[in-house]
């Protein structure tokens, strides 16, 4: 399948520049905190690497991925704030939790980025077991959280 094989550190790192003024909003979910802190590790990591000053980072936490959009709009209200970066992380259980959850979060987070016409990325890795979460949380799958403030970067960008 081609998402095991490529992931977007693969793809062009240009354009990851001109964007020393701007502000970005991180929001992290709990859940899994374990794999959300290597996202968010990658995510600012990414940020400070492309000029984005400390100061222009906000990080917020919200206690699960459910709660990724309305926290994401929170901060997409404010004028100040350029882009929103959500990471988040959901493991397929025994109930249907996983996929009531996926979808909201995905059909959130796209609403508030068009509702505010600013780019609001979706970081939430979706996996059927925590070792799968890892690997794409700065394992041999590369780091999400990378992907996603170069996403938001490249979206400022465009
Ligand atoms: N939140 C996550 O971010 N990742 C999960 O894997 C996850 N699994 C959940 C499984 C169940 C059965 C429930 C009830 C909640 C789960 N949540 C998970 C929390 C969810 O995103 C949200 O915070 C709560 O449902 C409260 O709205």
């Amino acid at each position: 399948m081609a998402s095991t094989l490529k992931s977007l550190s693969t793809f062009s790192n240009k354009n990851l520049s001109g964007v020393a003024d701007r502000k970005f909003a991180i929001v992290v979910a709990e859940w899994n905190s374990e794999v959300t802190e290597r996202l968010y590790n990658g995510a600012y990591s990414t940020l400070l690497h492309a000029g984005v000053r400390e100061e222009n980072i906000i990080r917020k936490d919200v206690p699960g991925s459910f709660e990724l959009s309305l926290g994401a709009q929170y901060m997409a209200q404010w004028k100040d704030i350029d882009a929103v970066i959500c990471l988040g992380c959901v493991i397929k259980g025994e109930t249907p939790h996983f996929d009531f959850i996926c979808q909201a979060v995905a059909h959130g987070i796209t609403e508030v980025g068009l509702k505010y016409n600013k780019p609001v990325v979706f970081g939430v890795i979706t996996t059927l077991n925590l070792e799968q979460a890892l690997d794409r949380a700065g394992g041999k799958h590369g780091n999400k959280g990378d992907e996603a403030a170069a996403t938001a970067i490249k979206m400022l960008n465009f």
